[in-house]
């Protein structure tokens, strides 16, 4: 090659190189990640097999976390549905955006991150269970369940025009999405997809393809099952063990034809059968007659009862999470087909953590790691390495901002979470070192405490308040299960004093006060007045 080809080979290299390189701007440019956020309702990180408990296999999610990231701690700010979806829209605390138990309104006027990202030209879809009344702001398509939904036949809002769809909501939830993905959006933009299961909900009523999955399984209760609260006074008011408090009739189907077995809640229990169709009923009957009959001749008691509960519980309770299971399957599915995968966020979490069997418990509400905690799994290939763990404390306020990092859109400064995009992909390990928590829906079902509290790595202080003044504190490295409050042990006098001020601070961080919680008693109070 003489001096002139030689010249000309590099100016041609140049050449090309600022050609791929504007190409790539472009690209970044023209190409904003699409986001699937994919949210079910009380799934316990227990009951995905990702985490590694055994109790069932989810092979769908777990891909999401194989091919992209596992998030250890990933936690919520009040364990309660309809506030922990109006914290994951505004990226603001309850007491900052007004939804602080499932009474209260959401205010749809203020700003969320799916108006936001409608504005940086993304396409967007709100599909299933959102639990706050009001047309969503935000969405180009909605179509949601009314309040909690029904898990047969269920009643949709599409729009705003509400209609019946015939089938199990699971599917029909997913079957929307993937209309929504395929046919309804318009497909030169990027989009954002909220896809929210009902299910695994109480009454946890499974698909009928998945009645028998765990039929000829028997579950071990954790080691807490049979707690007895010593040094937890809060704890031991409950009213969600599932010894003393699920209904055999409506939680656990012992909706006997005889009418022998009379329970609190059996009217409730007929309503449900009674939305089947009867080819459904023929089914779920096959299913549960011969079991009720097994149980009403076997005279349980005691212990013997608690256990028997406690496998029901569970055996239902995980196949409604089979169909999420399949659900998820079907749209990564999808992304693949279509060649999205690649570019598209993809997030799998739940609006809180659950008990499932823990302290003897169902139900969430507690700032205990059960139900504070929530799973968090993460794809996009295109910035975050397969089989990555992040162990940093997430909390579900971090979404918002998150999500519109990755679209490259400004983060409006009211947003009080975090974007954890350089922690996910690994470009950063800055992070917070506490995460702040509040609960209010007190009195009220499952009679569980107003509280709040602050988490670190390794201890959680939690105040009660209202109708109690206790305080408990916790060291997670050497209690992980929370049997043994510390609070008065002197040992811990210097922790505990860390932990006073921690809270004094993270309640000053985000503008929270005893004022407030008392000016939001009174409107709870005066709404509970009024629907009595
Ligand atoms: C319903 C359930 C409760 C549950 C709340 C809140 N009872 O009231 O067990 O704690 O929802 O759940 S039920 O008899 O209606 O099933 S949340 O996830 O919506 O916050
Ligand atoms: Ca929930």
């Amino acid at each position: 090659m003489d001096m002139r080809e030689k010249k000309l080979q590099t100016v041609l290299l140049v050449f090309l190189s600022i050609l791929l390189f504007t190409a790539c701007q472009e690209e970044k440019k023209v190409q904003p990640p699409n986001i699937v956020f994919i949210m079910s309702d009380d799934h316990a990180y227990q009951a995905i097999s990702a985490y590694g408990h055994a109790l069932n296999k989810t092979p769908n999610i777990d891909r999401i976390a194989n091919e992209g990231a596992l998030f250890t701690h990933g936690y919520v700010t009040n364990s309660i549905c309809a506030p922990s979806r109006a914290v994951m829209l505004t990226g603001k605390h309850s007491f900052v955006n007004g939804k602080v138990d499932n009474l209260q309104e959401f205010d749809w006027n203020q700003d969320n991150f799916a108006k936001q990202l409608q504005k940086a030209g993304y396409e967007t879809a709100m599909i299933g269970k959102i639990h706050i009344d009001g047309l969503p702001q935000g969405f180009d398509y909605s179509n949601v369940l009314p309040g909690q939904g029904q898990y047969y036949n269920p009643d949709f809002i599409e729009n705003g025009v509400k209609k019946q769809y015939h089938g199990y909501c699971t599917q029909i939830t997913t079957d929307i999405a993937l209309d929504w993905l395929d046919t309804k959006r318009d497909k030169s933009k990027p989009f954002l997809m909220l896809y929210h299961q009902k299910a695994p909900h109480r009454t946890w009523m499974p698909e009928k393809k998945y009645l028998k999955l765990f039929e000829n399984t028997t579950f071990m209760p954790p080691a807490n099952f049979f707690d007895n609260y010593e040094n937890r006074p809060v704890a031991a008011e409950h009213e969600m063990g599932i010894f003393e408090h699920m209904d055999l009739v409506y939680d656990l189907k012992m909706l006997d034809k005889e009418e022998q077995l009379q329970t609190k809640y059996r009217r409730f229990a007929q309503n449900m059968y009674n939305r089947m169709d009867s080819a459904q009923r023929e089914a779920w009957d096959a299913h549960y007659d011969p079991i009720i009959e097994e149980f009403k001749s076997m005279q349980l008691e005691g212990e013997e009862l608690a256990l028997w509960k406690f496998n029901r519980y569970m055996r239902d309770y995980l196949s409604t999470i089979q169909s999420v299971d399949d659900g998820v399957g079907e749209v990564l599915n999808y992304l693949d087909e279509q060649g999205l995968a690649e570019n598209t966020i993809v997030v799998y979490t739940s609006d809180q953590g659950f008990y499932l069997g823990e302290h003897g418990w169902f139900d969430k509400r507690f700032m205990y790691e059960e139900s504070f905690r929530t799973p968090i799994l993460m794809r996009y290939p295109k910035e975050i390495k397969a089989g990555t763990v992040v162990d940093e404390l997430i909390q579900n306020l971090d979404f918002a901002p998150t999500f519109l990092d990755f679209a490259n859109t400004n983060i409006p400064k009211e947003i009080q979470g975090e974007s954890f995009r350089n922690i996910v992909n690994g470009k950063s390990d800055k992070w917070r070192d506490a995460i702040y928590y509040t609960y209010y829906e007190y009195p009220g079902e499952h009679n569980v405490q107003r509280h709040h509290g602050v988490r670190t790595d390794r201890y959680k202080l939690i105040h009660f308040y209202y109708d109690s003044d206790t305080w408990e504190l916790y060291d997670l490295e050497l209690d992980p299960s929370e049997m043994n409050n510390v609070y008065e042990d002197p040992a811990y006098e210097e922790a505990r004093e860390k932990m006073h001020l921690k809270l004094n601070e993270i309640r000053q961080k985000y503008g929270d006060s005893d004022e407030q919680d008392q000016q939001h008693l009174k409107r709870f109070l005066g709404k509970k007045n009024l629907q009595h």
